[in-house]
């Protein structure tokens, strides 16, 4: 379980091979990075991890050009932690932010300094979310508002410290940034393109209003789960398509004239679109208001329609962000950067598409604890590779590293995936088993109570703790969905104490032996006071 670290420093392409066996450029100029991530895409909702409710052509290639990890695991759902545990390489009980409340202590090492001090152009685009001003970059234009969520149309940005509206849809304003900051550097360059869609709630572009509406999208098995075997976690939860979706907000069920008279939370999103854009929505969204006002809808019908309705919107966002992979891609090739640039796609986390009738995320649970990961790098990466490696965010830093030719520190916790990618996906000898999880955001937003566990190859161990004390155990290979919880049946206790030793040993070589303790951890209240003024 140990890191392995500084022995990957030496690049395979020193002796002119990669471990797959191909050519490499002797005299290899330092890869250009892209880190390319958006905010609540789940794999389900990728077709190159054999999705089957949109195409993504544009991060089909990533993968189909280089690896698919299939076993990339968040180490807490939820965005600010999992942005902070990218940038420092470390667990949020080492790095300080542990929950949306949290503000990022930016004068800490994170990866994209120690690019910076080696010679690298650094930028970050789109969605920081961390509260404090990014650090370590030479340029940076983050979205602002709704606590830093950003919007879906005209959106603000603070731009290297100046605050700036832009006309268009986010998702193509984040992309034209990251091609101009391209464009602006003339030698390695490592540039975080993060996309704030597809995040609720989930306005398409104006091109995409209603393409899905003739769809009906495949149920998921446990859209109806019922929690038998599961603790209070699952039960008590706020994050329901029954319940929990709001009609103005998620599911757009008010006229213009409704929104515009005010009182509801769709008049500030609405009214940023241009007028043309407005009317275009209203003719969309008119036969879903009609339909749902007919009253012919109750019960698992209504559930049905909801998740429908949520499945068109949140879709929709997600074709804009591949078409932005797709300009990026094409942009690099005509540049001529493409096979000399290490390309990652990911999210934050993942999401859940109606698993256990639920959207959002914060589970440790598969849907959203698994984060989509693919890469493309020639130089390194056989094209058509797939990985069980167990991956989690931490790891993202030190591969960067690694390949630009950078110690990586011995505090960073996670570990370079670059033996993973050099060998066509082949797991290492000593490569970890297990990953770790902590979520502490309870009491919030969603009413998921706190909770930590590991996820090995073919199980998972989670403890909710706080105001509960129970433990879940899930058969990975034969209970994919998580519906059976055999932390208590006699057949498994074995491998319930075996995993319980994994636990220990993790937590132990994490640092986080005391994990229901913390003072830190305390949650400060549901929706943070923001005031950029006090920093
Ligand atoms: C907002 C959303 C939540 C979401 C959090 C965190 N509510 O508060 O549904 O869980 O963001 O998301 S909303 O009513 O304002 O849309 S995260 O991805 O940024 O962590
Ligand atoms: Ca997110």
């Amino acid at each position: 379980m140990k890191n392995v670290k500084a022995a990957y420093v030496l690049p395979l392409a020193a002796a002119g091979l990669t471990a797959c066996g191909g050519n490499v450029q002797k005299e290899q100029q330092k890869p250009n990075i892209i880190f390319i991530m958006t905010d609540d895409h789940t794999t389900q909702a990728m077709s190159c991890y054999g999705g089957q409710l949109l195409n993504t052509p544009n991060m089909d290639r990533i993968a189909a050009e280089g690896i698919r990890f299939d076993n990339c695991y968040a180490t807490n759902a939820l965005s600010g932690p999992s942005r902070a545990c990218i940038l420092t390489g470390k667990f949020g009980h080492m790095n300080g932010f542990t929950d949306n409340a949290s503000r990022f202590d930016g004068s800490q090492q994170t990866f994209p300094k120690l690019l910076q001090q080696a010679g690298y152009k650094t930028g970050v685009i789109g969605k920081w979310h961390l509260i404090s001003d990014p650090q370590g970059f030479d340029h940076w234009s983050i979205v602002t508002g709704q606590e830093e969520q950003g919007d879906y149309y005209t959106p603000e940005f603070m731009e290297n410290g100046v605050p700036v509206t832009e006309e268009g849809y986010v998702t193509d304003v984040i992309t034209d940034k990251a091609l101009e900051f391209i464009d602006s550097c003339d030698g390695p360059y490592c540039l975080m393109y993060l996309q704030k869609a597809p995040h609720r709630n989930w306005m398409p572009a104006p091109r995409h209003l209603g393409m899905f509406n003739d769809t009906v999208f495949p149920e998921p098995e446990t859209l109806f789960d019922d929690y038998s075997t599961r603790g209070d976690a699952a039960r008590t939860q706020d994050m329901s398509i029954a319940h929990t979706l709001q009609n103005d907000w998620d599911l757009k069920l008010l006229t213009r004239e409704e929104i515009l008279a005010g009182g509801n939370r769709l008049y500030d999103v609405y009214t940023r679109m241009p007028e043309e854009v407005q009317h275009k929505w209203d003719s969309v969204y008119a036969p879903r208001i009609a339909e749902y006002r007919s009253g012919k809808l109750s019960g698992d019908e209504l559930v049905r329609w909801k998740y429908q309705q949520f499945m068109r919107d949140y879709l929709a966002c997600v074709v804009s962000v591949d078409e932005g992979i797709g300009r990026l891609l094409e942009h690099l090739e005509a540049k001529g950067q493409l096979d000399n640039t290490i390309i990652v796609y990911t999210s934050d986390q993942g999401f859940f598409l109606g698993e256990h009738g639920w959207f959002d995320k914060r589970f440790m649970y598969e849907e959203c604890q698994r984060m989509p990961l693919v890469m493309r790098y020639p130089k390194a990466i056989k094209a058509g590779s797939v990985t069980s490696a167990i991956a989690m965010n931490i790891d993202f830093g030190p591969t960067f590293l690694d390949f630009a030719g950078v110690e990586i520190p011995e505090d960073m916790q996670g570990r370079s995936l670059r033996p993973v990618l050099e060998n066509c996906g082949a797991v290492p000898e000593d490569w970890r088993d297990a990953a770790y999880y902590h979520y502490y955001e309870y009491p919030a937003e969603h009413s998921v109570k706190r909770h930590y566990g590991i996820r090995t190859a073919d199980c998972k161990l989670i403890h909710f703790y706080n105001d509960v004390d129970q433990w879940e155990m899930y058969d990975m290979v034969n209970d994919p969905h998580e519906t059976n919880n055999v932390y208590d049946a006699p057949e498994y206790a074995s491998k319930r104490e075996q995993m319980h030793e994994i636990l220990k040993h993790v937590q132990q070589e994490y640092c986080d032996t005391d994990p229901c303790e913390k003072e830190h951890v305390l949650y400060k209240g549901d929706r943070r006071e923001f005031d950029r003024t006090e920093k």
